[in-house]
C-alpha cells in the first residue's frame, strides 16, 4: 500500500470521525466513535495492522501520520466530552435551583393518643396522692392472675372463652391485679400503688370491647385501712378527673378478690346529674369497681389479715378516654386513622 493511499485513507477516517464527534449529543455516542476508530478493531488500528504491506522506507512516515491522526481524534473527543459535561452541569444548576424564599414544608409533629392522655391524667392524680406506679408481666402465671386473687380453678372467669391460655399454667393476664399480688408477696408494707397496663380477654371486637385493652388498678395496704378510706380516695379521684362538683355513689357488688365490693358511679358530667342522652337519663355513669381486699387474698400473699387491711380498685383506661372525649366506639382508638387521632 503506498504512502499516498494511506494518507488519503487517514484523511477520510479523520474527517468521518470529526463529523461523528460534532454530531454527537451524548457521552455514550462519543464513546461509540472512540471504540469504532481507536478501539482494537477500530479503523485506525486496522490501518496500523496494514503496515506490513507498506514499503519499509515509508513506514516511519506512515507511522507518524497515523499517530498524528490518533492525537487529533483523541483531542476532538476530549474537547467534545468536556463540552458535554459542562453543558450537563449548567443544565443541572439551572433545573435544581432552590428557592430559599419558599415557606418550609409543615412538619407533621405527632401528639399523644387519647389513651396516653387519659393514663397520664390518672397517674398524675394518684402520684399526687403518694401512690407508686408499678408495672408487671403481661404473660402471667395462672397462679397470680387467678388463684392468688381468690379465683378458684373452676371459676367461670377462668373459662377459655374469657381468657387467652398459653398453656395450662400460663395466660395472657386478664387484669393487672397480678402486679399487686407480686408486690404484696414482697412483704414491704405499707403499700400505696397503681398498676397500669395492657390486659387481654377473649372478647369479640365491638364498640365497647377489644381483646386487648388497658386497665389501671390500685391497691392500698396498711394498718386500720377502712371502707371510708376507699370512698374518700375514689371520690377525690372522681372530682379531679371529672370536675370538682362531681358526686359519687357506691353500689354493692361482688368480686372474688374483694369483700365487701362495690361499683362506683359518678354524677353525669354532661348534665350534672339531671339525666341526659349521655348518661341514658339516669344522671349517673359507672366508672370503676372497688372493694376491701379479701382476707383470703392477703393470706395467699403472705400478709396477716388480722394485722393489715386494704382496699383495691380497677378502672378501664379506654372507658375513661371514651367518656372524657365522648368517643362512642372503642375501635376508633386502635385504627390509627390520623383524621380521628389529630383531634386530640
Ligand atoms: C389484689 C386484690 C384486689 C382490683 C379490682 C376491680 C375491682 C374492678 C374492673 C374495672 C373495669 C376491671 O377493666 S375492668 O374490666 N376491675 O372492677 N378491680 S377491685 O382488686 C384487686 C387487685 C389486686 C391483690
Amino acid at each position: 500500500m503506498s504512502e499516498v493511499s494511506i494518507k488519503e485513507k487517514l484523511q477520510a477516517i479523520l474527517a468521518d470521525a470529526c463529523s461523528k464527534i460534532d454530531n454527537s449529543d451524548a457521552l455514550d455516542k462519543l464513546n461509540e466513535v472512540r471504540v469504532s476508530v481507536l478501539g482494537k478493531k477500530g479503523e485506525l488500528t486496522t490501518v496500523l495492522k496494514g503496515m506490513k504491506d507498506v514499503a519499509p522506507e515509508d513506514r516511519p512516515k506512515v507511522g507518524q501520520m497515523v499517530n498524528e491522526a490518533r492525537s487529533e481524534i483523541e483531542a476532538r473527543l476530549d474537547a467534545a466530552k468536556k463540552r458535554m459535561e459542562e453543558e450537563e452541569r449548567a443544565k443541572k444548576l439551572q433545573e435544581e435551583v432552590i428557592d430559599v424564599t419558599l415557606p418550609a414544608r409543615k412538619a407533621n409533629v405527632g401528639h399523644r393518643h387519647p389513651n396516653t392522655i387519659a393514663l397520664e391524667e390518672v397517674e398524675r392524680i394518684f402520684v399526687g396522692m403518694g401512690y407508686e406506679v408499678v408495672e408487671g408481666p403481661e404473660v402471667e402465671y395462672d397462679l397470680y392472675n387467678f388463684e392468688k386473687l381468690n379465683i378458684p380453678k373452676n371459676h367461670p372467669a377462668k373459662d377459655e372463652q374469657d381468657t387467652f391460655y398459653i398453656n395450662n399454667e400460663i395466660v395472657l393476664r386478664t387484669q393487672t391485679s397480678p402486679v399487686q399480688a407480686r408486690v404484696m408477696e414482697q412483704g414491704k408494707l405499707p403499700i400505696r400503688m397503681i398498676a397500669p397496663g395492657r390486659v387481654f380477654r377473649s372478647d369479640e371486637v365491638d364498640a365497647t370491647h377489644s381483646p386487648s385493652f388497658h386497665q389501671i388498678e390500685g391497691l392500698v395496704v396498711d394498718k386500720h385501712i377502712t371502707f371510708s378510706d376507699l370512698k374518700g380516695t375514689l371520690a377525690e379521684f372522681a372530682r379531679e378527673l371529672f370536675g370538682p362538683d362531681t358526686k359519687t355513689k357506691f353500689r354493692p357488688h361482688h368480686f372474688p378478690f374483694t369483700e365487701p365490693s362495690a361499683e362506683m358511679d359518678v354524677s353525669c358530667f354532661k348534665c350534672g346529674g339531671k339525666g341526659c342522652r349521655f348518661c341514658k337519663g339516669s344522671g349517673w355513669i359507672e366508672i370503676l369497681g372497688c372493694g376491701m381486699v379479701h382476707p383470703h387474698v392477703f393470706e395467699m400473699c403472705g400478709i396477716d389479715p388480722d394485722e393489715y387491711t386494704g382496699f383495691a380498685f380497677g378502672v378501664g383506661l379506654e372507658r375513661i378516654a371514651l367518656l372524657k372525649y365522648e368517643i362512642d366506639d372503642m375501635r376508633l382508638l386502635y385504627e390509627n386513622d390520623d383524621r380521628f387521632l389529630r383531634q386530640f
